[in-house]
C-alpha cells in the first residue's frame, strides 16, 4: 500500500497541475479539486505513505509546524469564522487517496460538522 504511487505523487512530480498554496522541503498545500468549501485545502508530505502512523518524525514535525499557519492562511483568505481539520485512515474511514493528507475546510456561519462533512 505505502508504496503504491497515488495521483498526489503525480502532483508532487508537476505531472498534474494543482493550484499550490504552499511548499517547503517536506510539504505541499494545494487547493482540493472538490471543495467542501471555498478554500478547502490539503496539507501533504512530500514523503510517499499511505497512512498518518507511517510517516517518519521528520515529514510529522514538518506538517505540525506549518499546520497552524496554513490554517491561519486559509481563514485570511476565505474569512472563516471556523474550520476543521480532516484526517482520514483507510477505506473505512472514507479515505479515497492512499497518499497521507491533511483536509483544512474552512467554515463560514456553518455548525459542527453538519455541513460539507462526509458521513462517517
Ligand atoms: P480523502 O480524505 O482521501 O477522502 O480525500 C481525498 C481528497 O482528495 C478529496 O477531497 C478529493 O477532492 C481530493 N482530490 C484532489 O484534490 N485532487 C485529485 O486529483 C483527487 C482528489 I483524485
Amino acid at each position: 500500500m505505502t508504496q503504491t504511487r497515488t495521483i498526489f505523487d503525480r502532483i508532487l512530480e508537476g505531472e498534474i497541475p494543482c493550484h499550490r498554496v504552499y511548499e517547503d522541503e517536506h510539504v505541499l498545500a494545494f487547493l482540493d479539486i472538490g471543495p467542501l468549501s471555498e478554500g478547502h485545502t490539503l496539507v501533504i508530505p512530500k514523503e510517499r505513505k499511505a497512512f498518518l502512523h507511517e510517516l517518519s518524525d521528520e515529514s510529522a514535525a514538518a506538517i505540525g509546524r506549518v499546520l497552524p499557519r496554513l490554517a491561519r492562511a486559509v481563514i485570511q483568505a476565505t474569512g472563516a469564522t471556523a474550520y476543521n481539520i480532516l484526517q482520514n485512515n483507510g477505506a473505512e474511514a472514507h479515505q479515497a487517496v492512499f497518499h497521507v493528507h491533511f483536509h483544512i475546510i474552512p467554515k463560514r456561519g456553518e455548525r459542527g460538522l453538519g455541513v460539507g462533512w462526509r458521513p462517517g
